[in-house]
């Protein structure tokens, strides 16, 4: 896979890249980045790649000259290559959207700052407009690092085990459960039992209902796209019904001081 992003801070990707498993794919040729100073496609004894927005308000807005002028001389006419916007009005990455996008030989990513790009980019440049989730960041080159992290681990040869990639699939949908290592009793807390036991047939059901109680637990809307056997449906409607059971029972937790305002001057 060959990355082309088109960035204002170039050097923001040089740490990430250079370490672990992004640093060992490129040293395989199985990843190849080439980062491009947007600044270095801006004309004129400033090179000014922002200005005012139009109609007035605050910050500023990237201009589509040096944007245009970045892909248009990166991509030399080669035509099918996505041209990806990372924005906060994009549609939100997902490990979908990192299998569809593995499946590219070269991907385009350009990186906004300020409050936003000039919308002929949008429009006119780019093919694909992506959000990395709804929190604010200060501009798109973590979300970029984003992306070439989790497509990277996708593609073939990336990881040593190929297992890792299968267990994605394996266990997809659903939150892994817990993973122990030695010692089998730390500070007094012990592993769970029958991860010793030896009974393999016990250990794969621990492990799935694990995983089911920690997904109904912290993202129960995940239930809903898994793939579920008829044994997992059983387990979630004991856990539905032992939460049903213990509903309106709950412990009502520390008392809170009264408000300073209501405690007598005297006490
Ligand atoms: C004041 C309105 N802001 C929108 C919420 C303006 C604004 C804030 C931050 C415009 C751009 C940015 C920079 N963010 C990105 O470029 C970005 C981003 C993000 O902030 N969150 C999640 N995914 C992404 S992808 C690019």
């Amino acid at each position: 896979m060959h990355f082309d992003i088109l960035t204002l801070f170039p050097e923001i990707f040089r740490g990430p890249l250079d370490e672990s498993i992004l640093k060992r794919a490129q040293e395989s040729g199985r990843l190849t980045v080439a980062l491009h100073n947007i600044r270095d496609y801006a004309s004129g004894k400033h090179r000014i790649t922002d200005d005012l927005p139009y109609g007035g308000g605050g910050g500023m807005v990237m201009k589509p000259e040096p944007i245009f002028a970045a892909v248009e001389a990166i991509l030399a006419g080669e035509t099918g290559v996505p041209i990806i916007l990372l924005s906060p009005q994009g549609r939100l990455f997902t490990q979908a959207v990192a299998v569809e996008l593995a499946r590219y030989r070269r991907i385009v990513l350009i990186c906004g700052r300020y409050e936003g790009v000039d919308e002929r980019v949008r429009e006119h440049l780019a093919t694909d407009e992506i959000s990395i989730g709804d929190y604010v960041l200060t501009g798109g080159e973590l979300a970029a690092l984003v992306i070439v992290d989790a497509v990277t681990r996708l593609l073939p040869g990336v990881l040593g085990d190929p297992g890792a990639t299968f267990d994605d699939s394996h266990a997809r949908g659903l939150l892994e459960g817990p993973h122990y290592t030695r010692p089998a009793v730390f500070r007094g807390w012990a592993v769970p039992e029958v991860l010793l036991s030896g009974n393999h047939a016990a250990i794969v059901r621990w492990r799935r209902e694990q995983a089911l109680r920690r997904t109904f637990e912290r993202r129960p809307d995940l239930l809903e796209r898994a793939e579920l056997t008829a044994q997992d449906r059983e387990f979630l409607a004991r856990l539905k019904r032992e939460k049903a059971d213990t509903d309106g029972y709950k412990p009502l937790g520390p008392h809170k001081e009264p408000p300073l305002e209501h405690v007598s001057k005297s006490s």
